[in-house]
């Protein structure tokens, strides 16, 4: 998630772009918006110079994020809040000054002024509200327990930078009525200015800047779904337990379950009479000895439509293996990659864009149904954070009881949420319901059998494997599933 401010303090400073020249190419900056891509790739999409009547710049922020606003005073933050958050969505490091001191401009409030901020950005996150901190937070000191506020609640920060000339910052200060003055200005957008080319790898997920007023005006705020939130997807559902390459046992699932599968112009046609949809809950891949086809399928079927599919472990691994990454060769990838061998560049590099599209959980049915890979506690539900995604692929996460051991956690026990959390990973004898939770690996590639959950029907269609094509690990080898 790095996001990169290319040589920036060695970048012309814009002069203060007022009046009526500036349609003239005044060298104003366009802003920069980096986003970082699905593989973490920092992603540049530059914007016409900031005059002439191009469509208002959308910032997307996520609908669950914590905002931080970065810029000196007299930048126009408090405006820009109010113009495009609800009041309430906004905490203020000069209104929790007020509200602890009756003053905004008490500097010797500062810190019990900030102990509030947090404590209030703390709850609204853990509630899942969206959060905008409105102070100068110029420095990595300052956003680094806004981050860790962050992180905490696994939410996305987003930063959104008002690194405007100095001459505007200190004429619009200059007319308000508590003034912070041309020194503290200056000195805001020096530490700005240091720091501005890291603030992607001090955790922001995306870093929207802004060079001119122009351009803090023409923005627009697009708030956008989380994408594990496929809340509007109602079913009926048909959810597939680990496939792992057990082609046979899951055209025979398929059949059972009352899908019409065509193969027509090398394509996999999917159809159900009764409109169901399916949903693959991961580790299509690795140990059996169909997993060209059985990703064929998955790939055809998510791209029509009438397929989802989340990743599971095994997926995220083979996307590293085929991003050139260097990954063991373990738990069955050697099957995957030999029958691989097998296909042409094209589907390799449609695989690769498949895998790296994978989420790593949805919430389905209006918030009733998640399913995850490894199963997840309520309090990550509808949550996207790099914990998130490794408890939504692995499970709970080792801990070492009172001896020392590692343990598995197991979250099904201690499980409240109200959603129906429909998971695999762990090969299990028979679907396991516990506590609103149920694992419907049945460990086909071991010998098992191919489990579905129809869902809200609540019934489960299962096919016997035709044989064990791999012999399970012990248990005691947490995540290995
Ligand atoms: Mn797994």
């Amino acid at each position: 998630m790095q996001i990169v401010s290319s040589a920036h303090a060695a970048q012309p400073r814009a002069s203060a772009a007022r009046g009526p020249d500036r349609a003239g190419g005044n060298g104003a900056e366009a802003a920069g918006v980096w986003h970082a891509g699905p593989g973490g790739r920092p992603a540049t999409s530059a914007r016409p110079p900031p005059h002439g009547d191009e469509v208002p710049r959308r910032l997307p922020i996520p609908e669950l994020a914590l905002v931080v606003l970065v810029g000196p005073a007299g930048a126009g933050k408090s405006t820009f809040a109010s113009r495009h958050f609800g009041e309430t969505e906004v905490v203020s490091s000069d209104r929790c000054r007020a509200l602890v001191a009756d003053d905004e401009g008490d500097q010797s409030a500062t810190r019990d002024a900030f102990d509030v901020l947090h404590t209030i950005v703390e709850r609204r996150l853990r509630r899942g509200r969206l959060t905008v901190v409105d102070a100068t937070n110029v420095t990595p000191e300052a956003r680094r327990p806004l981050l860790a506020l962050a992180r905490r609640a696994h939410v996305p920060a987003v930063g959104i930078v008002f690194d405007l000339p100095l001459e505007v910052c200190v004429e619009r200060d200059a007319r308000r009525e508590r003034r912070a003055g041309a020194e503290a200005i200056e000195r805001h957008l020096a530490d700005l200015h240091r720091s501005l080319g890291r603030m992607g790898r001090e955790g922001f997920r995306n870093v929207h800047v802004f060079r001119t007023p122009e351009e803090v005006d023409d923005a627009t705020v697009l708030r956008v779904p989380l994408p594990s939130n496929r809340k509007s997807e109602r079913g009926p559902f048909d959810i597939v337990g680990d496939v792992h390459g057990c082609w046979d046992e899951l055209r025979a699932l398929l059949d059972g379950l009352g899908w019409e599968v065509e193969l027509r112009g090398g394509r996999f046609h999917l159809h159900h009479p009764e409109g169901r949809k399916l949903v693959f809950l991961g580790d299509l891949v690795d140990r059996g000895p169909g997993i060209v086809p059985t990703l064929q399928l998955a790939m055809d079927a998510v791209a029509s439509g009438v397929a989802l599919c989340i990743s599971g472990n095994h997926e995220a691994k083979l996307l590293k293996k085929l991003q050139g990454h260097d990954v063991r060769i373990s738990g069955g990838l050697r099957e995957t990659l030999d029958q691989l061998e097998e296909t042409d560049a094209a589907f390799r590099q449609r695989l690769r864009g498949f895998l790296a599209t994978l989420h790593h959980h949805y919430q389905l049915d209006g918030g009733r149904l998640v399913v995850a890979h490894g199963g997840l506690p309520a309090h990550m539900q509808g949550r996207d954070s790099p914990k998130v995604q490794s408890t939504a692929l692995y499970g709970d996460a080792p801990r070492r009881d009172a001896g020392g051991k590692l343990v598995r956690g197991d979250w099904t026990a201690t499980y409240h949420g109200d959603a129906l959390v429909v998971y695999g990973h762990t090969p299990v004898e028979e679907p396991r319901i516990r506590n609103g939770t149920v694992n419907i690996d049945t460990g086909c590639v071991f010998g098992g059998r191919l489990t579905a959950l129809r869902y809200p029907e609540g019934e489960f269609v299962s096919v016997p494997a035709q044989r064990a094509y791999a012999v399970q690990r012990p248990a005691a080898a947490p995540g290995a599933a």
